[in-house]
């Protein structure tokens, strides 16, 4: 086993120079955007892929913006016919799992916006982990294609 750690913290080592702009810690994000919100609402929605690059389970608790007066994991669910957001208090990623936030899964809500954003704006989001420590990403606000 001892033979073995070496070369992984060394993969580690060399995905996180690789990533380093797309934050610190554990979790890498793709395609990640802040989608513009209509003029008016009080309210924006997130998608993105997150990674989880360590080789140890690692537990989003909560996510914070200082855009919004409160940032919320849901999960859309359909129940009979409805679909409605549920706030999920929790998101738990698997050692190199990847986990796609998207319209139809699990998104971020962006809650009470504090000031309008706008196309290309950079939003920050701070993840909390379980084991205390902050993961920071800035995204980009992008406009919603029409279907
Ligand atoms: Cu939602």
């Amino acid at each position: 086993m001892k033979q073995l750690l070496a070369p992984m913290v060394g993969i580690l080592i060399a995905c996180t120079a690789f990533h380093a702009k797309a934050g610190a810690g554990p979790l890498r994000t793709a395609d990640a955007c802040v989608m513009e919100p209509p003029p008016g609402s009080p309210n924006a929605v997130a998608f993105m892929s997150i990674t989880n690059m360590a080789n140890r389970t690692v537990t989003i608790v909560s996510v914070a913006t200082p855009v919004a007066k409160k940032a919320e994991l849901h999960e859309t669910a359909r129940t009979g016919g409805l679909t409605e957001m549920r706030y999920v208090k929790t998101l738990t990623l698997a050692p190199l799992e990847t986990m796609r936030l998207s319209h139809q899964g699990y998104h971020l809500m962006l809650i009470g916006l504090k000031k309008r954003l706008k196309k290309d704006d950079r939003v920050r989001l701070v993840f909390r982990l379980k084991d205390g420590s902050t993961v920071s990403f800035d995204v980009k606000v992008c406009r919603m294609k029409r279907h």
